[in-house]
């Protein structure tokens, strides 16, 4: 039996371990969802804010719905392995940043405790694009999303992030203690106002003294977010083993590769997450815009055609010929849409991204990209879509890959085996495309609510998207790719 990874473990020399005596630092952030990006990414900022400027900035880690995070970290100490993988080799270092880890439903006193803390000034979150309960087209709340329903229902005992937030705040303020900053660290354009808009929204409806005190008072910085990071598998555990030498039932693995660019707005202090690499700057916007569409259309386009084509990983994609020039042709297009950003090349960028998603050791399932399409493309890839058009740039791109996520909602078996749809929307969706012809999903998805109006009313966008659904409907995917190409 191999001993656990916690505080008493001497790690062997090659592992890089927290560069600070972890006791010596409370907690400052409260973070909620305890996934794999967190762990990847803000904790491993922190950690090395910690270890070159201190501060009592360690991190409460809470997850909303799933005990596991934190029952793989409490026995832990709140330590765990972060793999870094690319094709300079593999690195393990040991992360300290994670002081306690909560979930709300099996601990909703202790993470009340740890929102109402004195010494909480942030509340971060990473909660994917669906935990927001946002309604896209008025910028609120949605209030058909299932933790917005009960929470307004029932404002004293939250289970969703807006409902937890306006509640704390408003302990907060009843306590006579100054507001956190909250965080969003999702990938959502202007997360920050979004946040933002969501609490005024939601308090408007279950707290409506509230209102101004969020909207004055409390402080919502913007950030774009990036670091590849897989779902961690059975092998990232044994490979960690192997490096570390001790059992880690938390452990994860990522890419080299980190940015994180953050709106300089933090009244109630930060850590100096420029240690890391953290770049501040007074508009996050221009980068977020470039991310969303290069990075993350083009994930979306590859992960949907990839899948659909029988490659499991990112890397099987980029190793077919005829997808990498579709993923090329996504990144080139996708800049087009962009207006110019100082000191940023999107020639560049395109060719470190392509680099990136080659990369040999990272297994990223196009399956996990494929999730939440429905959350995921209006940012993505329909909002170039209008700007495109109005620029007269090239659609195609575009259309190719809202055509392969609508082959991939149809759920057809004409080529590949049956799949799962992963999505919030997946019944409504079922309906909209499930046995349809090409013409009438696309007609249905026109008309759906979460369609971003700006791009519904573009007749030639859609004409396309049914000309390669069509085929997409029919024929097997590797041949329409391939056409694609010619
Ligand atoms: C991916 C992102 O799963 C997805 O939809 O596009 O999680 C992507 O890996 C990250 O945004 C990279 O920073």
């Amino acid at each position: 039996m191999i001993p656990r990874l916690d505080e008493t473990q001497e790690l062997p020399q090659t592992v890089r371990v927290p560069g600070y005596r972890r006791a010596d630092h409370g907690v400052g952030i409260v973070h909620i969802g305890l996934g794999a990006f967190h762990k990847a990414h803000q904790a491993a900022y922190t950690d090395d804010a910690l270890a070159e400027f201190g501060g009592d900035w360690r991190i409460a880690g809470i997850s909303l719905r799933s005990d596991a995070p934190s029952r793989e970290l409490q026995p832990q100490d709140g330590l765990y392995t972060l793999i870094e993988r690319d094709v300079s080799g593999s690195r393990a270092r040991v992360i300290g940043s994670v002081a306690t880890a909560f979930c709300l439903q099996t601990d909703r006193h202790a993470v009340e405790e740890a929102l109402l803390a004195p010494g909480t000034r942030i509340v971060s979150m990473t909660v994917t694009e669906k935990g927001y309960g946002l309604d896209r087209s008025t910028g609120g709340i949605d209030p058909e999303h299932p933790a917005i329903q009960s929470d307004l229902s029932q404002p004293d005992a939250p289970q969703g992030l807006a409902g937890l937030l306006v509640w704390a705040l408003g302990q907060r303020r009843t306590l006579g203690l100054p507001p956190f900053t909250c965080l969003s660290c999702d990938n959502l354009p202007e997360n920050g106002a979004v946040l933002r808009g969501l609490l005024v929204d939601f308090a408007r409806h279950a707290a409506p003294d509230l209102v101004d005190h969020i909207a004055q008072d409390v402080a919502f910085p913007g950030t774009m977010v990036d670091r590849i990071t897989p779902a961690r598998t059975q092998d990232t555990l044994d490979l960690a083993r192997r490096m570390i030498g001790f059992q880690d039932d938390a452990a994860i693995e990522t890419e080299g590769f980190h940015q994180w660019v953050i709106e300089e707005h933090f009244p109630t202090g930060r850590p100096r997450w420029e240690a890391g690499g953290a770049i501040f700057t007074d508009d996050v916007q221009p980068y977020e815009t470039m991310k969303l569409r290069m990075l993350n259309g083009t994930h979306s386009m590859l992960a949907y055609a990839g899948f659909a084509a029988g490659h499991r990983y990112v890397r099987d994609v980029m190793a077919d010929p005829d997808l990498s020039r579709l993923v090329s042709r996504h990144l080139r297009a996708a800049a087009a849409t962009l207006p110019p950003l100082p000191g940023v090349d999107f020639a560049n960028y395109a060719k470190q991204l392509e680099e990136r998603f080659r990369n040999p050791h990272l297994a990223h399932e196009t399956f996990q990209i494929t999730m939440d399409g429905s959350e995921k493309l209006p940012q993505r890839v329909f909002a170039a879509v209008s700007e495109a058009r109005a620029m007269g740039c090239d659609t195609r791109p575009f259309a190719f890959a809202t055509a392969a996520w609508l082959r991939h909602i149809s759920r057809s078996t004409h080529d590949c085996a049956p799949y799962d749809l992963r999505d919030p929307r997946a019944d409504a969706l079922t309906d909209m495309a499930h046995g349809k012809d090409a013409h009438e999903v696309v007609t249905a998805i026109r008309a759906a609510s979460f369609m971003p109006q700006a791009v519904t009313w573009d007749d030639a966008f859609w004409n396309e998207v049914t000309d390669i659904l069509h085929a997409m409907l029919t024929r097997p995917m590797t041949e329409v790719i391939a056409q694609e190409t010619t």
